[in-house]
């Protein structure tokens, strides 16, 4: 609880991140410790890292301008520049001058406002609905559609089973079902325990590995497609079945082959309630081009023995199966496909639509399969804010064509000429492909402008700096999308004196483009957060759930909801078994589309009308391993949310020699005279960064893992001191449907560096320098 505190005396108050809910300890201005609250089963380690980040060295104080965009000089480089401190409201003027002056000359749609990422959990403060509000309500922006999560899946489900982008997560069977009907889950991807940490929004408890517990100790057994061991916990004692990245469509179609030519799949199924089945199975068995998909077929594609697949597929048959996906396999080259076969042939299985089977999305990640999503209050925004939108990880081909063109879902997209890019909560030289290509891309605009709180890459990458506080200086309220508690975010220290929230920021500059009232509608930011409490428990009341008012629950740091089960009844593929026509799915066809007409008349050749193998880019097992022989995996890491605390403790605990760890197989590392402990260097055509070796016999042979989210630091060769994968992996779209990012599809050579290495400097401060205007005068480097 919040209260006054005086020096030596420490306070606690409740705060919520999207690893979960913490109290915070403070004494006076500084937070001396994050720890988990008492009701959390299984709380992520992340929090502990929080106290010494918020008051780290390379914590942003002032607001700072580019000195080489301040004078002017077109030669200056973002990234390698010094920077200049000036006042509030010098910092103010420029951007205000800029948004107008682009706004003026080149149209709303020059001002690229994305702005995707992991912004903090509170409702109110959520740097997304405030940025999108003000561009909007400053005239108009090009917006960003569709996420680096799942851009493929959220894409072509909608053709394939109807709904919603992440229709899948909400007819997927809950754990409830699974633990008390399935006997077999087969995880593509895993269903690795790291992931379950983070829920956009916060979990207030992680319940997911107990989940998965209970499941395994009701008998279902469990299957971990994947390079990585680790992705399914030892304590389910899964099989694993390791597999070459980026081939899982192989295997896919495969084990439906089985299913089809021992006359194991559910065709009834397949005919009632699927629309395209006779080609499908026609595409499968080789009929229509002479190739059966079958186990000898996949195996030299996907390195999983032929026996190994036929056993598999007549495991699935005989058990009330759950066909998971993780949302890794369609972050690759034609990342639709898996997700497609993947319901294919959980159509085929024999379990679809029946309680606790059928194909599931995401499982294991981010509390899914636990509870139906509630509908949260938000920030309003005005309608017709974007102008013009992209796909998200389209953004460095927008920079560097603008007036090009891209296919997206059937549409030609226009790249505009993007002069202003604006960024509030997010880190795109973190979470972009191929950074060297968007370093090029990124000098393109004339004004960057960056809402930050820690000098790391995109801050650096700025020509305007706001330092913006972070979530614990800030009064709000979190409740993650599928949760059962709400919890008050009390604001636990004060900000640094020259820093200001994201909210302060937008409403000062929005009141110097005349609509500061329109805005901010006249509310303190305690009141906005009263406004959209009161509003969640509006909405709530609508759904039978009463919600105490804001006063007892700001006084109590949180208020419990009833648990929202999801219908047990095997999800809506339920009512689709029983009765087709009836209960029609929300497809042309009303059924699921295991050929879409729709998609197939966009005629896209990397995306065809069913789902099919298509060679991805690059991929063991082909030509171009012979000069980069790892695969590498970069996956979401286990001490961190992507980038953020990177410099905590968790993180640091984490790093090899100070740079992230990349584990590879003995065998690997042996090959190329690697040792544990080793500074390494990876590499390829894209790029190099430095890593330090980890082996472990936990991945398959041949895959090398590093996780993402180290801080870019690249050297003058543009070589990543410290291990981002992001040097190395392709900026190119899954396909001309979804145009998502394809960072699991890479191939890279690794080997040691000896001992005449770089020191890591990510989380060392830019070069400042003091500006001592005269009051009134233009700040100038003294
Ligand atoms: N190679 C590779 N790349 C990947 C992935 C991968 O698996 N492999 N995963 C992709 C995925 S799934 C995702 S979702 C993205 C994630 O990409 P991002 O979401 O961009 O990554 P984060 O590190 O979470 O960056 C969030 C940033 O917001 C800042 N921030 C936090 N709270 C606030 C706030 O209140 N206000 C402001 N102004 N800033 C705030 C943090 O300091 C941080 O810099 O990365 C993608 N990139
Ligand atoms: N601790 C932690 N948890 C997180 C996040 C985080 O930053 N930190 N990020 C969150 C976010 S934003 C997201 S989108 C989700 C992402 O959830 P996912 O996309 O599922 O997460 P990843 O860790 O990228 O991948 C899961 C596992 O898939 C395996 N894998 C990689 N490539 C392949 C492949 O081609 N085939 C198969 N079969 N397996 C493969 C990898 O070994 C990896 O460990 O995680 C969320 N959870
Ligand atoms: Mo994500």
């Amino acid at each position: 609880m919040s209260g006054d505190s005086s020096a030596g005396e420490t306070t606690r108050t409740p705060t919520t991140f999207h690893w979960g809910r913490y109290d915070v300890v403070s004494s006076g201005d500084r937070v001396v410790a994050v720890e988990p609250h008492p009701g959390d089963p299984d709380p992520s380690p992340v929090g502990a890292g929080v106290p010494e980040v918020n008051h780290a060295p390379y914590r942003i104080t002032r607001p700072m301008v580019r000195e080489g965009w301040l004078l002017g000089d077109r030669d200056s480089v973002r990234g390698r520049d010094r920077f200049v401190t000036v006042t509030w409201d010098r910092a103010f003027d420029l951007a205000a001058g800029e948004l107008t002056r682009v706004r003026g000359e080149h149209g709303p749609a020059a001002i690229y406002g994305g702005s995707y990422g992991w912004g903090s959990a509170g409702r109110f403060h959520h740097p997304q609905s405030q940025i999108h509000r003000f561009l909007a309500m400053a005239g108009g922006y090009t917006a960003s559609v569709n996420t680096y999560s799942f851009a493929a899946m959220e894409v072509v489900l909608p053709h394939v089973i109807g709904g919603g982008p992440t229709s899948l997560h909400e007819r997927g069977p809950t754990w409830r079902e699974i633990t008390e009907h399935a006997g077999l889950v087969v995880s593509f991807g895993g269903l690795a325990a790291k992931n379950t940490q983070m829920v956009p929004g916060g979990p207030s408890r992680h319940t997911q590995t107990s989940w998965q517990r209970a499941a395994a100790g009701a008998g279902v057994r469990f299957v971990n497609v994947s390079p990585v061991r680790d992705d399914a916990a030892a304590e389910l004692g899964a099989r694993w079945l390791p597999l070459r990245p980026g081939t899982d469509t192989a295997l896919m179609l495969a084990l439906t082959h089985v299913l089809l030519a021992e006359g194991l799949a559910d065709t009834d199924f397949a005919t009632r309630c699927c629309v395209g089945f006779d080609r499908f199975r026609d595409y499968v068995l080789g009929r229509s081009d002479g190739t059966a998909k079958d186990p000898a077929w996949a195996s030299g594609i996907t390195g999983v023995p032929e026996d190994g697949i036929r056993e598999l597929a007549r495991t699935i048959a005989a058990h009330r199966t759950v066909i998971n996906l993780a949302w890794s396999i369609q972050r690759h080259d034609h990342g639709e496909q898996p997700y497609w076969a993947g319901i294919a042939l959980a159509a085929l299985s024999g379990s679809c639509g029946l309680p606790g089977g059928g194909p599931a999305g995401g499982l294991g990640i981010a509390e899914h399969g636990t509870r139906g999503h509630r509908r949260i209050a938000a920030l309003p925004q005005p309608a017709g804010g974007a102008v013009a939108r992209i796909p998200v990880a389209r953004i460095a081909d927008m920079l560097l064509e603008p007036g090009g063109t891209v296919d997206y879902d059937g549409e030609r997209i226009t790249f505009p000429d993007t002069r202003l890019v604006y960024w509030a909560g997010g880190n795109p030289f973190h979470h972009h492909q191929d950074l060297g290509r968007l370093e090029r891309a990124w000098q393109r605009p004339d004004t960057v402008i960056v809402h930050e709180s820690w000098w790391n890459a995109t801050a650096r990458r700025a020509d305007i700096v706001f330092p913006v506080a972070t979530t614990l200086e800030r009064d709000d309220f979190a409740l993650g999308a599928a949760d059962s508690t709400i919890t008050a975010m009390h604001r636990a220290v004060p900000p640094p004196a020259d820093v200001r929230t994201d909210h302060a920021v937008f409403a000062a500059l929005a009141a110097r483009l005349g609509f500061g009232d329109r805005f901010t509608e006249g509310r303190s930011e305690r009141q906005w957060v009263r406004e959209l409490y009161d509003r969640t428990r509006e909405r709530l009341r609508a759904e039978g759930v009463d919600l105490p008012g804001f006063d007892a629950f700001w006084r109590a740091g949180s208020a419990a909801l009833p648990e929202k089960d999801m219908t047990p009844d095997g999800g809506s593929f339920a009512t689709l078994r029983t009765d087709p026509a009836g209960a029609p799915l929300a497809t042309p066809s009303g059924r699921i589309e295991l050929v879409s007409d729709t998609v197939a008349a966009f005629g896209y050749p990397d995306c065809p009308g069913m789902p099919v193998w298509l060679e991805p880019y690059e991929r063991l097992g082909t030509e171009a391993a012979e000069r980069h022989g790892l695969h590498l995996v970069s996956n979401q890491p286990k001490t961190r949310l992507h980038s953020q605390y990177d410099g905590g403790r968790i993180s640091r605990d984490s790093k090899v020699g100070g740079r992230e760890p990349v584990d590879l197989h003995p065998d690997d590392a042996r090959a190329r005279g690697i040792a544990d402990g080793d500074t390494v260097r990876i590499h390829n055509d894209r790029g190099a960064c430095l890593a330090g070796a980890r082996l472990t016999d936990a991945v398959r042979p041949g895959v090398a893992v590093l996780a993402t989210g180290a801080w870019y630091d690249p050297d003058d060769d543009g070589v990543c001191r410290h291990g981002n994968p992001n040097v190395l992996t392709r900026d190119t779209g899954t396909s001309r449907l979804a145009q998502g990012p394809t960072s699991g599809t890479t191939l890279v050579e690794i080997e040691p560096t000896g001992a005449d290495v770089p020191a890591v400097r990510a989380f060392e401060p830019p070069e400042v320098v003091e500006a001592t205007p005269p009051p009134g005068e233009v700040d100038r480097p003294v």
